[in-house]
């Protein structure tokens, strides 16, 4: 299975093929909408929300509400396009005066070394395609995974645990159930709430400085069977590609998993996760520090993945820079900006991830059809029971 996106920023669209989801499987596109919807909320987002209303369209590989076997293209409008047209035409403008050229490459963006990878002299050519606004068609690619994993009864949420410093206290085991209704009420998607009005004021300290704030996101997935990825292969481990998928959105910096880096201070004995058996549950484990993988493959246990995200480097608060035109030096300052995309970027992480477990579950119980995927997925279940 795999997925393609297009799209820049301001232009007409975001696009997304996918190829080597099974036929016959049932695809609402309510819930995809629903998942764009939330990408699109969240305390410290800029103006450019209030124009953009992400609405998906399908444009092949499903009829009826199911799964054609054949490849699914992805379509959201950009709106904010009705004020780009000229500048973003794919056609040449006779007499075109480019008001919009961007020579001034911003510190912490990729508008610098694209432009000197692709020799792009207009580096807006650059950060069209780097924007954050491709996390758009990837919530939606994302949400299609989840509509397999529901099926199988695997489930999914996204929180912040940390915005500009302000951290949850994040000692105690929980699960999706205990938190999910907090989470998807707040506007922070923080399960505490006296924590979750610190972070609002963060944010609002960085806007009123012209400044930004990053955070740190957590992805909690529960009801994974074990053995989904692998240890035979450096390119089959699922930690890996789930570390591999949260790195790809923008401003990620790091990832964790489970217990994450505070294992380094640990002794082994306080960090490897004891095996129980009952009738009932069969093989699992006393706690889950490491957070549902051993060898690059499921426990069987939830799923506990996190990344950090930098703080935008869109500043209104200029930054020094040089102008690739001059080579003089000037501060670099914008139009618009979020000050904070941790809660969006949580529901982005959320999605990605998805992609990745059910990429590694078709790997395992893959077949032309939706019914067959099912079956085989019942056989192993069964027999991971019988072990
Ligand atoms: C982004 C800059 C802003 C954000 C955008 C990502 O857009 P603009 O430059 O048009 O003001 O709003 O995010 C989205 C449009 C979105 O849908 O998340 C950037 O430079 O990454």
């Amino acid at each position: 299975m795999r997925y393609i996106t297009a799209g820049e920023s301001h232009g007409p669209q975001l696009t997304a093929i996918i190829e080597g989801l099974p036929s016959n499987m049932p695809i609402d596109v309510n819930k995809i909408n629903e998942q764009l919807r939330r990408r699109q909320l969240g305390y410290g987002r800029g103006r450019r929300m209030q124009i953009e209303q992400d609405q998906l369209r399908i444009l092949s590989g499903v009829r009826h509400g199911y799964t054609l076997g054949s490849p699914i293209t992805l379509v959201i409008e950009n709106k904010d396009f009705t004020h780009w047209q000229q500048v973003m035409s794919s056609e040449p403008i006779a007499d075109f005066e480019d008001k919009r050229r961007v020579s001034r490459p911003r510190p912490g963006h990729a508008d610098l070394n694209g432009g000197l990878k692709y020799e792009h002299r207009d580096l807006r050519n650059v950060l069209e395609r780097s924007s954050a606004r491709e996390t758009a068609i990837r919530v939606a690619v994302g949400a299609i995974a989840r509509q397999l994993l529901e099926a199988v009864g695997i489930s999914i949420l996204g929180h912040v645990l940390n915005i500009g410093g302000i951290t949850v206290n994040d000692s105690q085991p929980r699960t999706i159930d205990d938190i999910s209704t907090t989470v998807l009420e707040s506007d922070v998607r923080c399960f505490d709430s006296i924590v979750a009005e610190q972070m609002r004021q963060r944010i609002d300290e960085a806007k009123a400085n012209g400044d930004t704030v990053g955070g740190i996101v957590e992805v909690m997935v529960e009801g994974v069977p074990a053995g989904l990825g692998s240890y035979v292969h450096w390119d089959r481990k699922l930690d890996a590609k789930l570390a591999q998928a949260i790195l790809s959105i923008q401003a990620f910096k790091g990832v964790e998993f489970g217990d994450g880096f505070t294992v380094a201070d640990r002794f082994g004995s306080t960090v490897h996760d004891e095996i129980l058996w009952s009738k009932e549950r069969g093989y699992y484990r006393k706690t889950n520090n490491l957070g549902g993988f051993e060898g690059g493959m499921t426990t069987g246990e939830a799923i506990r993945i996190r990344g950090v995200m930098k703080p935008i480097p869109t500043l209104y608060q200029p930054l020094m820079s040089v102008d690739i035109d001059t080579k003089e030096p000037f501060a670099a300052s914008i139009e618009r900006s979020d000050a904070c995309a941790v809660p969006p970027a949580s529901v982005v992480a959320e999605n990605v991830v998805a992609w990745s477990i059910a990429e590694a579950f078709l790997e395992k119980f893959g077949a032309d059809s939706f019914h067959t995927v099912l079956k085989q997925y019942d056989d192993y279940i069964k027999a991971i029971k019988e072990f």
